[in-house]
This record gives C-alpha cells, structure tokens and sequence, in this order.
C-alpha cells in the first residue's frame, strides 16, 4: 500500500492522564519507526467510552494526547497523527470483524476479566469486544508493527488471529502484524502495590507517575515508593519494588542491571530513589516544556487532527472498500 515501506500502528486512550508507564512502554518507541516506517498514530477515543467518561473530560485529554504524541519527538509530518473517531472506516470495519471474532476467545482476554472486575456495575457490550475494534485499528492500515506495552499482547495476538480467519475466507485481504514490545520498560508497576501494572486509570494517585507531574512531585512520589525491608540495590527474584525501580533508572538511562547495582554499591534505598527520581524528571523536563507550547495553541492542534484524519482516511477506506467487496456488499460510484 506504501510502495514496500512497512507499516507501524499504535493507539492510546485518552482515558486519563498519561503516566511513565504509557511513555516508556509505548509512546517512546513510536518514534523509532518514523524514519523507515509508514507511521500511524491514534488517540483512541472509541476504545475510551468502553468505561464511562466525563465528556469535557475525553475532549481535553483528546487534544492533550495529541500535544504530548507531538511533545515526544512524533512530527506529525512523518507520522500521521489523528483521532479515532474522526476516522469513521474504524467503527465500520469494526462492526465487520466482530462478525469474524468468536464468543470464546474473547471470553479469554484478561483485560476484559480485569476491567469486568474493576467495573463491575458497567460491563458493557463495548468493553467485551474492545479487542475487535482495535482489531480494525490495525487491520486498515496493513500494519506491520504494533508497538506496544507487553499487557496489549494478548489482543494483538487475537488481531492475527482474526486476520488469519478472515484471509483464509477472503485471501489477500490482511497483513498480519507482529506485536513490537521493548526490552526495557515493557511493563512498570505501581509505585504503592509493584506486583500491579502502573496504570492512567488508578485512583492512587501516589503510586503512578504522570508524564506532566511536576519535578518535586516525581521525585516525593519516588521516595515514597514501597521497597521491601532490605537495603541493597540488586535485581533480585520477589523484590517487586526494588526490581521495578531499577527498571525504570535502567528505562531511563539505558543502563543495564549491572551497572545499576555496581554505581549504587555501598548506598542505600533511599540514595537510589532520589536517582531514579532524578532520571525522571530530567527526562521529562523538555517534554513537559514541548507540551506546554502545543496545548496552548488549540487551532494547531485541530489543523493537525484535520490533516491527520484525512490522511488516515485515504488509507483506511481503500481497506474498508477491498473488504466490503470481497464480502459481497454492493458499492455504486458516484
Ligand atoms: P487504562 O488504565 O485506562 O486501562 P493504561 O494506562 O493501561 O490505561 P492504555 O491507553 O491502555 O493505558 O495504553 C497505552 C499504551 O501504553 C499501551 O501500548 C500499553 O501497553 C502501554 N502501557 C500502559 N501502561 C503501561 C505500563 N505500566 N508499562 C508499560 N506499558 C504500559
Ligand atoms: N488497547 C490499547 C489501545 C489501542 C491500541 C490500538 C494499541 C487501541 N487500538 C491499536 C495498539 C494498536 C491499550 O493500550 N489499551
């Protein structure tokens, strides 16, 4: 589709306040394929409804995840950079696939358990086939490469999944895409219970580090971080919160274990969690200064999901037309 460049896709959900989970899973590595790669970048506003919203809330974080995909080194003239919803062919094509996808397999999707659980009073169609329509995220595009945090394996394996399906049906209508997950930072815990994944959406604000958080507030909540009774800096089987801690420092520096626990040799947790703060917030320092200058200017920001959506659309809907036509569904020009 893009004269043999290969493809990456990813998305997130302007679900709440992006934290360093979300960047060094995910966000951060985006950029590694705009140099050689057709990118496509997504806030995914549909997949976000799947728990409730407070709508002024989904519009700010809508424009604020498009400013810090902008913020973190995406330039939107290599990347296209758009809104979900304002790209129709993804709830289209959506609709298709949830026709291709069984009962059963999404019955086995963890997060579906987990969400399910956590949102026990709203367990909706849409968090039940949330996995379909990100599905058709990555299905329109052709995408080769997904980079994502390694908690999104599973549904990028039942993407294939579907994909595989559907072209043994009708051949030649996918490419299969692999998932990309980073060696480093593929998952950090929460700071207060570090045997859970840090995410946007816990309510303790204390144990997640936001992308926008302050530098006297990275580093109060690292120093706040629980660790077991020990005190030496070593990488060790059960001790979640050291190990985590190291992987972040590491995440952040590109140090290897090694190297941490020999520059901490002789010191204490408590040396350490400064550092670890310190790596942080000197990392996010330009981002934050990059993301103040965007989100203040709200007519770029749209002029970029503009230009973004129709690219994406240009794409999207070749895909959309090629899998109605093998379907059956009659197309009249004009
Ligand atoms: P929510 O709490 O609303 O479920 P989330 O924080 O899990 O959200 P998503 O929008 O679902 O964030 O994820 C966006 C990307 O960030 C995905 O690729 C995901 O794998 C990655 N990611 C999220 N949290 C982490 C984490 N703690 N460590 C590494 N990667 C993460
Ligand atoms: N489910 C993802 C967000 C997402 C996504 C995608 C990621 C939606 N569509 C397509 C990669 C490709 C999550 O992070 N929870």
């Amino acid at each position: 589709m893009f004269q043999n460049q290969p493809v990456s896709f990813s998305g997130v959900q302007p679900s709440g306040n992006l934290t360093i989970g979300n960047y060094l899973g995910a966000i951060r590595n985006f950029s590694h394929f705009s140099e050689n790669y057709k990118c496509f970048y997504c806030v995914v506003d549909e997949h976000a409804i799947t728990v409730r919203q407070v709508p002024a809330e989904l519009r700010r974080r809508t424009y604020e995840t498009l400013a810090l995909y902008m913020a973190c080194g995406l330039d939107p003239e290599k990347n296209t950079l758009y809104v979900q919803s304002q790209v129709p062919a993804h709830a289209e094509l959506g609709w298709i696939l949830n026709c291709f996808t069984m009962f059963g397999e999404l019955s086995r999707m963890t997060q579906f358990k987990d969400k399910s659980a956590k949102h026990a009073d709203n367990i909706n169609a849409g968090l039940f086939t949330y996995p379909v329509l990100m599905a058709a995220d990555i299905l329109l595009y052709q995408t080769d490469v997904v980079p994502v945090g390694i908690d999104q394996k599973q549904h990028v394996e039942i993407c294939r999944d579907i994909a595989t399906r559907f072209n043994q049906l009708y051949p030649d209508t996918f490419t299969i895409p692999e998932p990309v997950i980073p060696k480093s930072g593929m998952k950090i815990m929460s700071l207060a219970e570090p045997t859970k994944k840090m995410s946007k959406s816990d309510e303790n604000t204390n144990a997640v580090v936001y992308i926008l958080d302050d530098r006297d507030t990275i580093i109060r909540k690292f120093k706040r971080a629980v660790t077991d009774s020990g005190t030496e800096v070593r990488y060790a089987e059960g001790k979640d919160g050291i190990n985590n801690l190291m992987t972040i420092y590491a995440s952040f520096t590109g140090k290897t274990f090694e190297e941490i626990e020999r520059e901490f040799e002789g010191k204490g947790y408590g040396d350490f969690k400064l550092a670890v703060g310190e790596v942080c917030a000197d990392a996010l320092a330009p981002v934050q200064d990059t993301f103040k200058r965007y989100i203040s200017d709200k007519a770029m920001l749209e002029a970029q999901m503009k230009k973004g959506a129709q690219e994406a659309s240009y794409y999207a809907n070749r895909t959309l037309s090629k899998v109605q036509k093998k379907l059956g569904f009659v197309q009249v020009r004009g």
